[in-house]
């Protein structure tokens, strides 16, 4: 299933696209598996503030299939290329609000979250809100950032920030990209999400860096660690049909280089 050339426009004019019901065939097993991540993990969610597991996606066998599912392709590939890389992705119970912030700003290569919500959301009760538009940077970046310290800056509540809310039922999909200004407002203490990180294939020099320090923190430790020493889990890579090998290389290819080279090992 690809989406159409207007999909993809909209796609990258406003920096994100809900795909209405594209998991609903599925999302019966999905929720199963989530449930089981948390409790094989030990991790109790008791609401006072968000639980998270990283990576997310990679801790079950089935859902680490989400990388084969023709549907969950069909879209990957149509806004990042055939040869998209998967870099991990975090599962959560969200509590309470979510501000205004970005998942970074790259302005060299295309980040992109795809996310899973799996609870009714709506505008009042902590449905994704995104400022269309603000993952484009330019002028405009200076001041749809503003929108981080909404009463300091615009005089008005975070909630009020004009943007357009992304209501879902479980088994909608929403994209965005890294860049884009997002934030929820008014949910429960038990929102379940999960998401799976991707990016275009990095193929110039700057490219290729910039996927090194999304995949590598700043002071040389794996971005999930202590966690995870590696973006994917063993499992992960080791149930990986070639097709899905596909869109891990590239990561493992920058993890190799660490080992050997010892690349920003100080
Ligand atoms: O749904 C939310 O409250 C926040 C989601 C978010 O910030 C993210 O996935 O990056």
């Amino acid at each position: 299933m690809s989406l159409t050339p207007q999909q993809c426009s909209f796609f990258e004019a406003f920096g994100y696209i809900l795909l209405p019901g594209l998991m609903t065939d599925d999302i019966g097993w999905i929720i199963e598996e989530h449930k089981k991540v948390f409790e094989k993990k030990g991790l109790v969610h008791d609401g006072s503030r968000r639980s998270q597991i990283v990576p997310f996606s990679d801790q079950s066998e089935r859902l680490c299939t989400l990388l084969d599912h023709p549907k969950v392709l069909g879209v990957l590939k149509s806004l990042l290329g055939e040869d998209f890389n998967y870099i991990g992705g975090d599962g959560n119970y969200y509590s309470g609000d979510t501000n205004w912030h970005s998942d970074g700003f790259h302005t060299v290569g295309f980040y992109a979250k795809f996310h899973l919500y799996l609870d009714p959301l709506t505008r009042g009760t902590g449905c994704i809100r995104v400022i269309p538009g603000s993952h484009l940077g330019g002028p405009w970046r200076h001041h749809s950032e503003r929108a981080r310290q909404p009463n300091e800056d615009f005089g008005i509540q975070g909630c009020h920030i004009p943007c357009a809310a992304i209501e879902t039922e479980p088994g909608d999909i929403v994209v965005f990209n890294h860049n884009i200004l997002h934030a929820s407002y008014g949910g429960g203490t038990a929102r379940r999400h999960f998401c799976l990180n991707v990016s275009r294939r990095a193929k110039t020099d700057t490219e290729i860096e910039e996927l090194h320090k999304y995949i590598r923190r700043p002071d040389g430790l794996p971005r999930y660690h202590p966690r995870s020493a590696s973006v994917h889990s063993e499992l992960m890579r080791r149930t990986a049909s070639p097709a899905r090998m596909r869109h891990l290389e590239q990561v493992i290819d920058c993890e190799n280089q660490w080992l050997t080279k010892g690349r920003h090992s100080n």
